[in-house]
This record gives structure tokens, sequence and C-alpha cells, in this order.
């Protein structure tokens, strides 16, 4: 091919990608056509002519690339530039307004930004030179999947990014189906006979996870974007700025998003909204809340689930009427008797709902529940299903009440109630529903993984009266397990070399399986990493324990409690006694910042605070919030404040962004 030609027919794609793209954004993004879909069609096929005689000019960021992988066999995971934080919840204003109490009080009032909460699936789409190279789903929120493919095919979403604002950035954004996609979807599955989808997010999951693109491509998603979590070579000062980059960048930003002064003009808001989300072309199911104002969001920073400068105020939920067979009990792990709605099975905004909690007997007897009335349940996204109230109307008079039961279903020693709880009680702190709760939980995989530990064996152990707390595991004999049913010399020898092996999974893992409340896997690995050993932790205070950044101040308090009291004390004696061990493990050689105090203050240039937060972890040290005496480091970014100049009273040594990296290599 002569080279003239060739140099003129890239010129020509170029021309023609350049306005093929234009189109595409007026049409998808501004929703505004320009020509008709004829002269859209005539220009593609001339670009898709072009590239058929100068394949190697096709790139893939060219609008005929859209649908192009082949099926694949499973998705890639990738873990995320940075980890896609869930967000907290607020059901009421009351909360909302407990959320800005809270906000104040850490950075003085602010201007927020209110946005529709779309329900659909959080994917973060990574832009390098400006061009889409990679999408994924949120997953557990440090690894999805890899759905590059898939998301290429949503027309919304730039293969190229307009102007050159950014050239290097991760976005963040809701994949939904449109209500009208998601009805003619469902009628199609109805022709070809197959299973309907139950709602317009599942009909979004499903196509998004589909291994053959073109499939994907022939799903109407579409896409709003909220968030830049990551760029290189520019700063915002407000989220409503970074918003507009987004729209300039050609992405869809929901025009319904709005700014509001304060916490009133948000609760507002979230009215108007609730009024109009049935007009909505496409599912809400709340309304996010974000401090504008990014240097005040960097500083209020975030726990290890949520960010403190954003919430999501959940609609009130779905609700369906449906008859009460029964009422069960159940005995939870810290011994509270619920009562449990045993449901005539009924669809629930798309989930057929057969038991329903009811939360405890006191609400049962305010909202006058009785067996055999027909009620009205209601489930709220991702909360366990709730019966809300009676339908008197419909009471016949057989329905019974549901007396409070006297002693416990399950060990029948009298149940307790204290004046200030509204919980009853089983007091019996061997009662086999809590120890058997507890044993599993501290036998799970991400506690202390003790195979072959499973409920029935937990049961039998216990009907033989062989364990009656967790650190009896550790008196268990060979000749004990043989006596049971199902056992042999192997799978006794077995089960006690799982339990054997237990006692050194490290402080993170028996910290966990100790079954505090609020401390999951993330907590745990925090608190292992800031305290030497479980005794220490044991005698920690929970002002002490709040002191840890991205710990919230509920587990700070529930972790005091928890060793304070003498149960939990002699359990703690008793595992020692065993030889569980309960120090941090030693590491191959100290670790750089072993047992040194950091403070951060102002802004970072390289790393978010958490990333800074978790490098000194990671490495052995801790993260306070104040600076005291006893603190090591400063670590000064950007306009640093106060503390700095504390830190500079104290004689404390202050690194900026560059000594602290090196600090941390070891140098
Ligand atoms: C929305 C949704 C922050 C950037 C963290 C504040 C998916 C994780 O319209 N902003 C929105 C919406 C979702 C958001 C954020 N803004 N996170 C947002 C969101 N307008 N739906 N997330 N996430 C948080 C999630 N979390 C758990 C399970 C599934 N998805």
């Amino acid at each position: 091919m002569n080279a003239v030609n060739k140099t003129e027919a890239k010129k020509h794609i170029e021309a023609l990608r350049k306005q093929i793209d234009y189109h595409n954004h007026q049409y998808y993004v501004l929703n505004n056509p320009v020509i008709s879909d004829y002269e859209y069609d005539v220009l593609l096929r001339q670009l898709q002519d072009l590239e058929a005689h100068y394949p190697d000019l096709i790139t893939p960021e060219s609008p005929t690339q859209r649908v192009g992988g082949q099926p694949v066999e499973g998705f890639q995971p990738v873990t995320h530039k940075i980890a896609m934080i869930s967000l907290d919840n607020a059901y009421t204003f009351e909360e909302l307004k407990e959320f800005d109490a809270r906000v104040q009080k850490n950075v003085g009032p602010v201007e927020y930004v209110a946005e529709p909460k779309i329900d659909g699936l959080g994917v973060a789409l990574l832009y390098e030179n400006g061009v889409f190279i990679r999408g994924a789903t949120r997953g557990d929120g440090a690894k999805g999947d890899d759905i590059t493919q898939n998301l290429r095919t949503i027309h919304s979403i730039p293969l190229a990014l307009l102007g050159d604002e950014l050239k290097n950035v991760e976005v963040r954004g809701e994949v939904y189906l449109p209500l009208e996609g998601f009805k003619k979807l469902n009628r199609e599955q109805e022709k070809r006979g197959e299973q309907l989808f139950a709602n317009p997010r599942n009909a979004a999951a499903g196509s998004l996870r589909q291994l053959d693109p073109r499939i994907t491509a022939s799903r109407p998603l579409d896409i709003y974007l909220y968030y830049i979590s990551w760029c290189e070579g520019r700063t915002y000062k407000t989220h409503r700025d970074s918003l507009e980059a987004l729209r300039r960048m050609g992405f869809r930003v929901n025009p319904l998003i709005e700014k509001v002064a304060n916490i009133d003009d948000a609760i507002e808001y979230c009215r108007r909204l609730g009024e109009k989300r049935d007009t909505l072309e496409y599912e809400i199911d709340g309304v996010v809340l974000k401090v504008n104002d990014l240097a005040k969001q960097q500083e209020l920073g975030q726990t290890i689930k949520h960010p403190r400068w954003a919430i999501a105020y959940k609609f009130s939920a779905k609700q369906a009427t449906t008859k009460l067979e029964d009422i069960a009990v159940q005995v939870g792990r810290t011994g509270a008797l619920t009562p449990v709605a045993i449901l005539r099975p009924v669809q629930v905004g798309g989930v057929t709902v057969s038991r329903a909690t009811l939360h405890n007997f006191d609400e049962l007897k305010r909202k006058d529940i009785r067996i055999g009335d027909t009620v009205l349940v209601e489930r709220s996204g991702d909360v366990i299903p709730q019966v809300v109230k009676p339908i008197i109307e419909k009471r016949t008079g057989q329905e019974k009440v549901k007396a409070i039961p006297k002693t416990c279903p399950d060990c029948g020693t009298p149940v307790v109630r204290t004046l200030d709880e509204v919980a009853v009680r089983c007091p019996n702190k061997r009662c086999p529903s809590r120890l058997k709760w507890r044993i599993e939980y501290y036998a799970s995989r991400d506690a202390m993984d003790i195979e072959h530990l499973g409920g029935q064996t937990i049961d039998k152990l216990m009907e033989k009266g062989l364990v009656d707390s967790i650190a009896d595991l550790y008196m268990l004999t060979k000749a004990d397990l043989v006596n049971l049913e199902g056992f042999k010399d192997k799978s006794a020898e077995n089960l006690l070399e799982s339990i054997e092996r237990s006692k050194h999974q490290g402080l993170a893992r028996l910290i966990y399986g100790l079954g505090i409340r609020h401390v999951g896997k993330f907590a745990a690995q925090l608190l292992a990493s800031h305290y030497s050993s479980l005794d220490a932790l044991s005698h920690a205070s929970a002002e002490q324990l709040d002191e840890i950044p991205r710990l919230g101040e509920k587990t700070a308090e529930a972790i005091a409690t928890f060793f304070a009291t003498e149960e939990n004390q002699a359990l703690l004696e008793k595992l020692r006694k065993a030889g569980v061990a309960m120090q941090q493990q030693t590491p191959a050689g100290p670790l750089p910042l072993s047992g040194k105090k950091f403070v951060f203050t102002g802004g970072l240039e390289t790393l978010t605070r958490p990333q800074a937060s978790d490098l000194v972890i990671k490495n052995g040290g801790i993260v306070v919030n104040s600076v005291g005496k006893d603190v090591d480091y400063v670590v000064a970014g950007k306009d640093p404040g106060s503390k700095a100049a504390k830190a500079e009273k104290l004689k404390i040594r202050i690194l900026n962004e560059a000594e602290f990296k090196k600090l941390i290599e070891g140098e």
C-alpha cells in the first residue's frame, strides 16, 4: 500500500473518530443528538471500511471497538488502586442530624453535595494517557473483577477522555439498567422462556457478569459517575469541582445532584427526591450526602468501614403483606432471646421472604403483633426483612398473643430482663445456644480456622459436657473424642491437630475469634498492629482505643466493655494457660517503625491519609490523632497548622513526606 494513501487514511480515520466521539457524547451523555441515527451510522460505516483496509491503524479506543473481545472463561481479579469503601447508612433525618453533628465537631460548619443514590453496581474505571484501560466491579472493596470488555459496551463510557484536563485518572460510578430497558429485557426473557430478573439491579448485575461481551452490549446499561478516586497532575477544591471535571472529561453526571448549604437543606433535598422517586427513569434507594470541601473530607478521613465525610440516607423500603404463621424464639451469641416471624412466603421487592425479625419482645407488644395476623413486611436494601405492623382490619379473632418465654427455649434457665434493657436474656453463660455460637465463631475460617470442628461436632462435645467454654477445646484428649459418635482414631487425631495448630494463629485472628461486638476482621487486624499482646489490648481504656485512627467510637467502647467483665478476663487466663499465643508474632528482624508513634497533619501529596496510616501500621508503628509528649514523629504535609506548631514546641521530630517515605524504607 502506498505511503501517501496511508497517511491520508490515517488523517481521515482520526477526523471520523473525532466526529463520531462528538456525536456519541451528544447522544449518550448529553441526551442531545445533533444528527440523525442514519447519519451517525453512515459515519460509523465509513470508519469501519477504512479500518478494514488499514487494520494496523485500529486502536482500542476507536469507536468501532466497543464490542471487541471474544467471550472469556472467567474474570481476572484486580486490586483497586484505592479501596472501594462502603457508605454508612442513615434511615431517619435524626440520624442525618447526628452525622452532621459529628462532622461539625471535627471541622466546623460545612456545605454538602446531595446526590441521588442509584440502585445499581459500583464500578471503578481506570484511564491511562486519556484512554480507558481497565474497569472493575467493587468486589469486596479491596479486590474486584476485571469487567473491562463489558464496560466498554456502555456507550456513555468514553473510550478516550475529552479534552486534556486529566490523562491518568481513576473514577467511580454506578452502572444501572434504566426501568424501560429492564421491562423490555424481561419481556424478551419471557418470550425466550428464560427466567425473569427480579429487579433492575439484578438485571444490571447479570448483564455485567456476562462472559460474552456481545450479550452485555445487547443490554441497555448506563452509568452515572460520582467520584474521582485518584488522578495525576491536578487537584480540586471541592467535590462539586470534581463533578464538573468529570463532565468536562465526557462522563455522565446526574443532573439532579445539588449543592446544599447545611443539613436542613440536605434533609429538604431528601424529602423532595423521595417524592420524585417514582417518576424517575431509574431506581434509586436514597440520597448520598458528601462534604463538599475536599480538604475537610481529608481531615475527616475514614474509619475501617466508611468515610466520615459521606453518608447514605436510605428511603424507606419496599413492603408486602402476608400471614404470620408462627413466632419462633432464637437465642443469639449474646444470650438475647429474639422473636422471629415465620411467614407464609411472600415476594418483597423481588425477593422471597419467609422469615423476618421481630427485634425484641417489647416491640412485639408495642406493635401488638399476634400469631395468625396478616402483617405488613418490609425489606430495605441490604437489611434483614422486618414486620412493620399487623393489619388490624384482617383480624378474625383467632389470633394468639405470643407470651414472653419465662425460660430459655434452649436450656430452660429462667430468663432475665434488666430495667434499662429491652432484651430478654438467657443469663446462663453456658447456655448451649450461646456457647455453640461462640465456639463456631472462634473456630471459623477467618478466626482460628479450626478444621473439622463444625456445628454437629460442637453439639456432641457440648452434650457430653466436654466443653463449656472456648478454652475447654484445648483440654480435649483423644480418649474424649473417640468416645463420640462418628469419631474414629484418625478423625480424632485430625481434630486435635487442628485445635493444636490454632494456638499459633496470631493475635489478629485471636482478637477476631473472641467475638467482640463491632470487631470484624479489619478492626481485629488494626488492633493487633497497635497492641503487642492481648494483655495490652485488654488493659486499654475506651479513650485510648478511640485514639486509634480508623477505629470507630462504638467499637472502642465495645472492646473496653468486653474486657471489663470478670468472665472474659477468666477466659483469657484459661486460654493463656492452655498455651494459646497472645503476643504479636515477632517478624524476622525488627520492623523499621516498631513501637513508634506518628501523627499526620496537613495534606500529603503522593499518599492519602489512609494509605499513609496503613504504611505506618504495616511497618510496626502506631498512628494517633493528637500530638503529645509520647509521639515520636509528626509528618507534616501542606498547610500543617497547629499540630506541627505543637510538635515544634515539644521538640518532636517533624518529617516532610519525602523523609517519611525514606523512614518507611528503613533508611
Ligand atoms: C450511588 C456505592 C463515596 C465516594 C465512597 C463517597 C457503591 C460503595 O449513586 N459515593 C453515589 C452512589 C454511591 C457514592 C461513594 N455516591 N460511594 C456511592 C458510593 N452517588 N449509588 N458507593 N458501594 C459506596 C458499595 N458498597 C457496598 C456494597 C456495594 N456497593
